[in-house]
């Protein structure tokens, strides 16, 4: 009755293979992870101002701004991009490029904001 030695030679092989399959699951799980990390941040504009007044996000986010005010607000970079939104409206903005940027309401000037994108 000396079965246990084939049997526990068997589990190492088992515990082998199972070692060298972990971290392709592992990269697996990473690669998936980074393609569903995208969100949509919001910023709210509410009594002329920007609510967060500093956020930080990621290539591929969404900045979402709501503007609960009865006047339209745009969310402006000098010599970038500008965000019309409506009064009470929402407007939105995919993150392409990566940096520190500070904006502000075209039409309202003392409304200051920045945006920090990660990559
Ligand atoms: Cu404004």
């Amino acid at each position: 009755m000396r079965s246990t030695l084939p049997q526990s030679s068997n589990r190492a092989a088992a515990v082998l293979s199972r070692r060298k399959l972990l971290p392709a699951v592992v990269l697996l799980l990473h690669l998936s992870a980074i393609h569903a990390k995208a969100e949509t941040l919001q910023v709210t504009i509410e009594k002329m101002a920007f609510s967060p007044v500093s956020i930080d996000a990621k290539i591929g986010d969404t900045i979402e701004w709501v503007n609960k005010d009865f006047l339209v607000h745009t969310a402006t970079v000098k010599e970038g991009w500008e965000v019309m939104i409506p009064a009470g409206k929402s407007a939105s903005l995919v993150l392409t490029s990566v940096g520190t940027v500070q904006y502000y309401c075209r039409l309202h000037p003392n409304m200051k904001a920045s945006l920090t994108v990660k990559p």
